[in-house]
């Protein structure tokens, strides 16, 4: 293995064991426990690579699937047992804002030894996700992530369902995390930290094992600190939802996914195996195969997709928040006000790490973008003024996507890939009080300067 950057690697020899059955908490008493802890984690097979030193929830990458059904109220226990604060954000939750999991605007950090209970219903069924939201940037890219399934009771009848959690790690030569490259001043102004070596639930190209002729729900949850994935399943496929959130079924085998996002797909399987393929970084890399063997397992009749009811955009918009996104390698950012004090970019790059600014500001989690009423329509109106691309993630609400012509996207999303230039609007009801970030969901650049609060009261 080569410790070229920016070149996804993926292990290409088809593995000969199946994957470790994903550790789950579903059938325990609540409040489960969320205990993070270091520990060590086999990324790269081989004699010739150690294990690597890595962060977790539980001991395990991922952290265990967390399975809940929609009404249900989740309650955990988190325990910091790391040398440093942490907090628990619940990725795409519409949530009580005490329990949204942001250190330092939300909740004080869990310092070493501390724990925090995090108790909030779940009103809305989908693939979900949680992660650190301390240092995230380094918390996140040691391992500190798992899912959150919430099921209803329409869900699709499936005879598999396989949370696949997608993520690229900046390995050295021996297989351990590139240590030295953390805080790199060059990855928090460019594409983030990108890495080197793929895997599928924490493994390198694992294998399931599924029934010959079932029906699967594959749910796709991108993990990665900034990698944009392109992933394509090679069989009959549909896509059924973004973000947790149901979207028109369409058949297609690929869909791209930005830092955070999700996509969930119902696959029909034939007779042979099929291995989905990592496509969009010059690829093809074999992520994850399932394996197609007989089984006794009466199969669920396949019954044709619904098409969900779609919520309709509103209208009229109450309140219109321009966001003008500069900076970055390459950018027109000059200068930014930080701390009160108009400084130019070459300082704050080199004194401050900043790198990115929301109109002209690098703002703190007590400076607020907009002050909203409960109740009001809003339109973030995004201009991604940088020559990058940007994942970027509203808290406590999920939002339309308007685009410049007018058109709206189809269903609603929590987070929002932004293409180089790209002006699109985020139209949300504010229902939810509390205070809310919006931030780019590349850690790198989130670091940097990309967030914003929202105060909703
Ligand atoms: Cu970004």
């Amino acid at each position: 293995m080569t410790s070229r950057r920016n070149f996804l690697k993926a292990c290409l020899a088809t593995p000969l064991l199946a994957a470790t059955p994903r550790l789950t908490l579903a059938n325990t008493q609540m409040p489960w426990t969320l205990t993070a802890s270091k520990t060590t984690h086999r990324l790269v097979p081989g004699d010739d690579y150690q294990d690597a030193s890595v962060w977790t929830f539980n001991q395990t990458v991922p952290g265990p699937e967390l399975r809940v059904k929609k009404g249900e109220t989740l309650s955990v226990d988190f325990l910091n047992q790391l040398d440093e604060g942490s907090s628990i954000h619940w990725h795409g939750i519409r949530n009580i804002n005490a329990m949204d999991g942001v250190a330092g605007l939300t909740q004080p950090e869990v310092m070493p030894g501390g724990q925090f209970r995090y108790q909030f219903p779940l009103n809305d069924s989908g693939t979900y996700w949680y992660h650190s939201h301390a240092k995230t940037w380094s918390q996140v890219a040691r391992g500190l992530y798992g899912p959150l399934i919430v099921e209803d009771e329409s869900d699709p009848a499936v005879d598999h369902d396989l949370v696949l959690m997608i993520d690229d790690w900046l390995l050295a030569n021996d297989g351990t995390i590139d240590e030295a490259s953390f805080g790199s001043l060059h990855d928090w102004a460019h594409g983030g930290r990108l890495g080197n070596w793929l895997t599928v639930n924490g493994e390198s190209h694992p294998t399931i094992e599924v029934a010959k002729n079932s029906r699967i729900r594959i749910r796709l949850i991108n993990a990665a600190n900034a990698r944009i994935f392109g992933l394509n399943i090679p069989a009959t496929a549909f896509l059924i939802a973004e973000d947790g959130y149901p979207v028109p079924v369409k058949s297609t085998q690929d869909v791209v996914l930005a830092p955070a996002q999700r996509a969930d797909f119902i696959v029909d399987l034939g007779t042979d195996d099929v291995t989905i393929f990592e496509t969009g970084n010059n690829g093809p890399y074999p992520a994850v195969t399932l394996k197609a063997v007989d089984s006794d397992k009466p199969l669920v009749s396949k019954e044709v997709l619904r098409q969900p009811q779609p919520e309709t955009p509103p209208t009229m918009i109450d309140v219109s928040i321009p966001l003008h996104m500069q900076g970055g390698a390459m950018g027109n950012l000059r200068e930014a006000t930080f701390d009160g004090e108009l400084r130019p970019i070459r300082e704050l790059a080199q004194t401050h790490k900043k790198a990115w600014a929301f109109n002209g500001k690098i703002s703190h989690h007590h400076d607020h973008l907009a002050k909203i009423n409960i109740g009001q329509t809003v339109s973030i109106e995004i201009w991604n003024d940088t020559r990058w691309n940007h994942a970027m993630h509203l808290h406590g609400h999920h939002f339309w996507i308007q685009k410049e012509d007018g058109t709206f996207l189809d269903g609603k999303r929590d987070t929002y890939l932004f293409g180089r230039g790209e002006k699109a609007n985020l139209v949300f009801v504010a229902d939810n009080p509390g205070l809310w970030l919006i931030h780019c969901h590349m850690l790198e650049h989130h670091a940097a300067g990309m967030a914003a609060v929202i105060e909703i009261t």
